[in-house]
């Protein structure tokens, strides 16, 4: 029997992680389920965002379910405390390195994009977003200049081992894929993306089949709303994919559609929606449980060896959007419970 760690966290993060677990109930599958508290929850539970028995059960299980973390009454805490800790220490404790995050435009959902139709359509790429490095995990702090002034910094740094595996990843997802591969950087500004492109371009050497483009973060935010079908496989690290990513979901149009899955090398993961808790809405049964159903999806096929499973989730989600449901952030009237009965009888 597969465990699967569920970690709600805060705001919407309960509301939907609630739906993508009765989807997972429903399947019939080996499964069980250990809930813990994780972010702001956990602070406020246990004076810390990732309390160790929440950490013992993420490494205890072969798969976790996370919602999403950020607590505005936590804003005052110091760094460390803050929830957002809790998701980057998860990815750090397990090496979850390697965060694919797939935007595809469901069918009958252009009139929701950002963008016009026809542009819209062709949406069916992945971003391969980098995750336990860049300024994320550089040296940071804040100190004082000569001039008396506050100064924060935040260290960018990668290694050609860190490049070396996400590179990696990026063309292995290719592969599976369109054979088609573009490297976002920076190399014309920064020395992090120079020795990203080099360590990209070395990888190419072992994947000929692959076709590798280079495009710059300022120039890639723009091609994603001009020709968004130009890409396949997108491979970037930890803070442009997190924004590039955020931009893909408004192509498709919401973010309460984008999943994502963040795995070790073997291919034990964490899934969650790209979303973040949005305060706004938290406990009004507004949010949109796609992109948390999507994860739980991407989880059986990445971690639990259950494809057809993954593949029957997804379609039961499209099936549910192509019906006319949506939630508010799709311009429809669905409560969160109402889109989770929804897929579930799509399924
Ligand atoms: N479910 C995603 C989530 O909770 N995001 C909040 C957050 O702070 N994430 C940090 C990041 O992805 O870089």
């Amino acid at each position: 029997m597969a465990l699967i760690a569920i970690l709600p966290g805060d705001g919407i993060g309960p509301e939907v992680t609630t739906e993508a677990r009765r989807v997972l109930e429903r399947l019939g599958l080996d499964l069980s389920f250990e809930e813990a508290p994780v972010g702001g929850a956990a602070y406020h539970a246990a004076g810390h965002p990732l309390p160790p028995a929440t950490l013992d059960l993420a490494r205890r299980a072969d798969a976790i379910l996370f919602g999403a973390v950020g607590d505005p009454t936590c804003d005052s805490l110091d760094r460390h405390l803050r929830p957002e800790q809790a998701i980057l220490g998860l990815r750090k404790a397990l090496t979850l390195f390697a965060n694919l995050r797939p935007a595809k435009m469901f069918a009958g959902m252009e009139d929701a994009s950002a963008l016009r139709p026809e542009v819209a359509r062709a949406i069916d790429l992945v971003i391969v977003r980098e995750l336990n490095g860049d300024v994320y995990f550089g040296e940071k702090g804040m100190r004082t200049t000569a001039d008396g002034l506050r100064q924060g910094y935040d260290v960018m740094s990668y290694d050609e081992a860190e490049v070396r595996r996400i590179a990696v990843a990026g063309f292995e997802a290719a592969r599976r894929r369109r054979g088609k591969l573009c490297s976002i950087d920076k190399a014309n500004v920064l020395e992090t993306s120079q020795l990203w492109r080099d360590v990209v371009i070395e990888t190419a050497a072992d994947y000929a089949d692959v076709t590798l483009t280079h495009m710059y973060v300022d120039n890639a935010a723009m091609q994603l709303v001009r020709d968004p079908g130009q890409f396949d496989v997108i491979v970037t690290g930890n803070l442009f994919g997190d924004i590039l990513s955020d931009q893909a979901s408004m192509c498709v149009g919401s973010i309460g559609l984008l999943p994502s899955a963040a795995l070790d090398v073997a291919g034990k993961g964490l899934y969650e929606p790209i979303h973040g808790s949005a305060p706004d809405i938290a406990g009004q049964g507004k949010a949109n449980p796609c992109a948390a159903i999507l994860s739980a999806a991407m989880m059986l096929r990445h971690s639990l060896g259950e494809p057809a499973a993954a593949d029957r989730i997804e379609a039961a989600v499209a099936a549910a959007l192509a019906s006319g449901k949506r939630t508010a952030d799709l311009g429809g009237t669905c409560s969160t419970r109402e889109m989770g009965d929804a897929v579930l009888a799509a399924l």
